[in-house]
């Protein structure tokens, strides 16, 4: 698919500060372009409501306090193929699962605290792109809407 967009977020926490450049680095090199960015620490309520396809799960309440607990850095990357090539660059949810040279097995510790999110569909990624960023910022400076609705 020529010319998709995915969502990620580098999750909060002392341990992903510190690997932010490193992280973004991986990303770029791999092919994805950063379309728009932004560091915003989550209000409770935001985090119900991105995580609410989780709501029924025993970890929600962990997850939404873990993602509230500092700045996340929110981006729209764009890539051929972009949702796809993103959850194999990011690795499985659990890090000791995720492959060699993906971002979870190089950076994270655990499942709960796997580093980055990553969109698991072109729906969710327009979505989830939708949620942090708005209309304003999805144009460049020649006027193009690089994702979401928009000409
Ligand atoms: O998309 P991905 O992040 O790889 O996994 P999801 O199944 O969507 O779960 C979202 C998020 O929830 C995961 O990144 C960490 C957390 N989580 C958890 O804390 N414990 C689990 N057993 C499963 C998921
Ligand atoms: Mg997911």
């Amino acid at each position: 698919k020529k010319g998709t967009f995915t969502f990620t977020m580098i999750k909060p926490g002392e341990e992903n500060q510190e690997n932010i450049g490193e992280i973004l680095t991986m990303i770029t090199e791999a092919g994805f372009r950063i379309q728009a960015m932004k560091m915003i620490r989550l209000r409770t309520k935001q985090a119900e409501i991105f995580y609410r396809h989780l709501s029924d799960k025993p970890f929600f309440g962990d997850v939404v306090k873990y993602m509230t607990s500092g700045p996340v850095v929110a981006a729209v990357l764009e890539k051929d193929n972009a949702v796809v090539d993103y959850r194999k660059l990011i690795g499985a949810t659990n890090p000791e699962e995720a492959k060699e040279g993906t971002i979870r097995k190089r950076f994270a510790k655990s499942t709960d605290r796997n580093v980055v999110h990553g969109s698991d569909s072109d729906d969710n990624a327009a979505a989830e792109a939708s949620f942090f960023f708005s209309m304003a910022d999805r144009y460049n400076k020649t006027g193009h809407c690089f994702f979401g609705w928009g000409q």
